[in-house]
């Protein structure tokens, strides 16, 4: 007998078979989500033959252990050379098992696991299931049949908007679309299986292979491939995959099934090699990674938050309180003045009952949140709360004296979160008495829509509170990202400086037409002047003005930009700002008098305007951004690049086909930014294109920044 010492381990199998009367059932175990990697695959084609050869076995069920169904291709595994069995070769095995395969979904089948199950001759579902075709958000697309099949059971055009949405469809719309053939209510996915496979067994037909089904798409309309083309050309012109997915349903209604498999598999190769791939995976992967945060222990202990504080009713903490009242977290509504807590409260419920509108929630959804939302004008009922954010008025003294408040009123343990934007986190922790305790959420407008959400750790911040927080920013759907306390802290540091060189461009002779012209077409959803169109530009008006005539400094001259804001030009809201606005519409419309603006303000200032390239708008708006990021993280605010990739996608709409903003810099090319930089900051100057060292470093190591 060998010793121990010389046991060879056991390759870990998850993939098992085993029958049960006469099914053979397949258990897929490969936890966390079941992805169809290269041992899944291996292990399918293992246990299939198995059960194919098992005389006792007269139909088959495939299930999966744990808390989901496949939920897709191993993404993982994306870009790297594939072993066989490839997914297509499994699902073309399943496809032609001689004896009835059922597949039987609890959780969610995703991407090439409800491939799998297309695969299959039946498909039943638990209620709570969720199916869907998510290629499209990885930019690519379904690559293991899913074009031709799911068109085959459910039609061409419910098939299209399924795929090109990428969004999941619930157990009852799939059974109405003809996606599964039946939903169990009650019982594990096995038990529902088990049970399909008796009443297939009973009934002794053979069933029909999915691939050779033609009802659904025998009366295509041709023009409808024409639709969505010109529709996808409007609404999403720099995206590579949906383009191809329209091909791929086309091939599965004019070509014969092998033949619309092959070009699906042709045009899925084609998505894979595109950079839009691996910056979208890139995108998916941050979003996760950002929760890991370094230095922060996995399992540190977090604390229960059953009941949340809000203070200040207006737009910030409105939309804060929703944030909570939709994760069904009750919430206390404080502010100074009744009326306040009424227009806010009013505002609240605006906002769900358009939702509601929309059909996005029930008029009883809509009472259940507002139940949870309890305004009131008292401190006191903050007694019991877990934690309290603080979104009053931007003043270090206004909100010294809330904090002070609270570190009275609070019990022991609770957390003191500031929503502040620009100020010092920690020198607001030290009125509390227990900084300890406090951070900055900094939530983005609107506070309910943002995904994204700034954790601010202050220099006394406790790990548990930190944990607490970045565990509560997921349960609220949010893409929490630790970052240090600095003026802007991460996101609006790095907007500020793209601000500072968008209004340079203009005054030197680009227009602002031009530079949003060319942030757009880099994939940005709106350009600078649009967003401050949207934004309001008297805020940042009112904020210069202060400290202008309090004689700061550091106050920057008056612009073109104060002088519309003095004329109550303040952007979307008086359908006037650095664009003109039709009423009721949010499409900008360049405005001559704006034109006049800006040229009275170049004569004022004697700069004779030079005609600006797009070349130098791109370089200038981006660069500048990342010269900033990298200096942001030499200076540890934000602990690696990916944090800066998930603050500019999920908050500022950086396109996230580009992955990010230091993904994008690394495909760009560091050595042409570094090179860029220095040649700005000889020409132009400026703190801004003063290089970061982290950059020229990166840059004359040839190395990617933050590796
Ligand atoms: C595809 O299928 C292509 C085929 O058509 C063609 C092939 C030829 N692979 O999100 P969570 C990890 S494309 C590898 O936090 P949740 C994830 O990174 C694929 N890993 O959990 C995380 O790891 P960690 C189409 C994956 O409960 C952990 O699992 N499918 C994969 O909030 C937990 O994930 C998709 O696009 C994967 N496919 O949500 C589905 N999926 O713990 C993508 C997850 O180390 N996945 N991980 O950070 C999802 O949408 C969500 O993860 C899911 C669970 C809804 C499943």
């Amino acid at each position: 007998m060998p010793s121990p010492a010389q046991t060879e381990a056991v390759p870990f199998n998850p993939v098992q078979y085993a029958r049960r009367g006469q099914v053979g059932v397949i258990t897929v175990d490969y936890p966390p989500v079941n992805a169809v990697g290269h041992g899944v695959r291996s292990g399918l084609v293992a246990a299939l033959d198995a059960g194919l050869a098992d005389d006792g076995a007269d139909a088959l069920l495939i299930v999966c252990a744990g808390r989901t169904f496949m939920a897709g291709a191993d993404i993982r595994e994306f870009g790297k050379p594939s072993a066989p069995p490839t997914l297509p070769e499994v699902v073309a095995h399943l496809d032609s098992a001689t004896k009835p395969v059922i597949a039987s979904i609890h959780g969610t089948a995703l991407g090439g696991g409800l491939e799998v199950a297309l695969a299959c001759h039946v498909r039943v579902a638990v209620k709570t299931a969720k199916l869907g075709l998510p290629e499209v958000k990885l930019g690519l697309l379904p690559g293991a049949g899913g074009t031709q099949r799911l068109p085959r059971l459910i039609g061409a055009t419910e098939a299209l908007d399924m795929i090109l949405s990428g969004d999941p469809v619930g157990a009852e719309e799939a059974l109405a679309l003809g996606l599964v053939d039946a939903v169990e209510d009650g019982g594990s996915a096995l038990e529902a299986g088990l049970r399909a496979a008796e009443r297939l067994l009973a009934n002794g037909s053979s069933p029909q292979p999915v691939s050779t089904r033609t009802g659904r798409i025998a009366c295509t309309d041709p023009g409808l491939f024409t639709a969505k083309r010109a529709d996808l050309a409007k609404r999403q012109p720099h995206l590579f995959s949906p383009h191809r997915i329209v091909d791929a349903v086309e091939a599965a209604v004019t070509l014969p099934f092998a033949e619309g498999t092959a070009r699906e598999r042709e045009l899925f190769l084609a998505c894979m090699d595109s950079p839009q791939r691996a910056g979208l995976i890139h995108a998916f992967f941050a979003e996760r990674e950002v929760a890991k945060v370094p230095g922060l222990p996995a399992g540190t202990p977090t604390r229960d938050i059953r009941k949340v504080g809000v203070i200040g009713a207006g737009t910030m903490g409105g939309g804060i309180a929703m944030c909570f009242a939709n994760a069904g977290i009750p919430v206390v509504l404080v502010d100074s003045a009744q009326e306040g807590l009424e227009r806010g409260t009013a505002a609240i419920r605006r906002n769900y009952e358009a939702t509601a509108r929309k059909g996005r929630l029930t008029a009883a959804q809509v009472d259940e949140r507002m139940a949870l939302i309890h305004p009131t004008l008292s401190y006191t009922e903050l007694g019991d709360a877990d934690l309290v954010v603080e979104a009053a008025f931007e003043s270090m003294e206004v909100k010294q004296t809330i904090f002070r408040r609270l570190g009275e009123t609070c019990k022991p343990g609770a957390i003191l979160a500031t929503n502040t934007s620009t100020l010092d986190v920690d020198a607001i922790a030290a009125a509390t008495g227990r900084p300890q305790d406090v951070l900055g959420m900094h939530f983005f407008s609107p506070a309910n829509v943002m995904r994204l959400l700034e954790v601010v750790r202050g220099a006394k911040t406790s790990d548990t509170v930190l944990a607490t927080v970045m565990a509560l920013a997921r349960r609220i759907g949010k893409v929490g990202v630790a970052v240090g306390v600095c003026y802007g802290f991460v996101g609006n540091r790095i907007l500020h400086q793209r601000g500072r060189e968008s209004m340079a461009l203009v005054e030197e002779g680009a227009s602002p037409e031009q530079v949003d012209r060319v942030l757009t077409e880099f994939g940005f959803p709106l350009g600078h002047f649009s967003m401050t169109d949207l934004a309001g530009i008297d805020v940042g008006w009112r904020i210069r003005e202060e400290r202008r005539k309090a004689g700061d400094p550091e106050a920057q001259a008056p612009s073109w930009l104060d002088t519309l804001a003095e004329r109550g030009r303040y952007g979307q809201k008086t359908s006037a700002g650095v664009y003109r606005y039709e009423p009721g519409s949010r499409t900008p419309i360049p405005d001559p008098e704006v034109a006049a603006v800006i040229e009275e303000d170049r004569r004022r200032r004697g700069i004779t305007p030079r005609p600006v390239s797009d070349e130098e708008v791109r370089e200038r708006c981006l660069y500048v951004m990342v010269n900033e990021a990298a200096k942001i993280l030499e200076e540890g605010i934000a602990a690696r690049p990916v944090d800066i990739d998930a603050i500019w996608l999920h908050g500022y709409g950086f396109p996230s086909w580009r992955g990010g903003l230091l993904f994008w810099a690394n495909q760009e090319g560091l050595g042409r930014i570094a090179e860029t930089v220095q040649r700005y900051d000889r020409d132009i100057g400026g703190p801004q294109w003063r290089p970061s060292a982290l950059l020229l470093k990166c840059a004359a190591e040839g190395r990617p920044i933050g590796c």
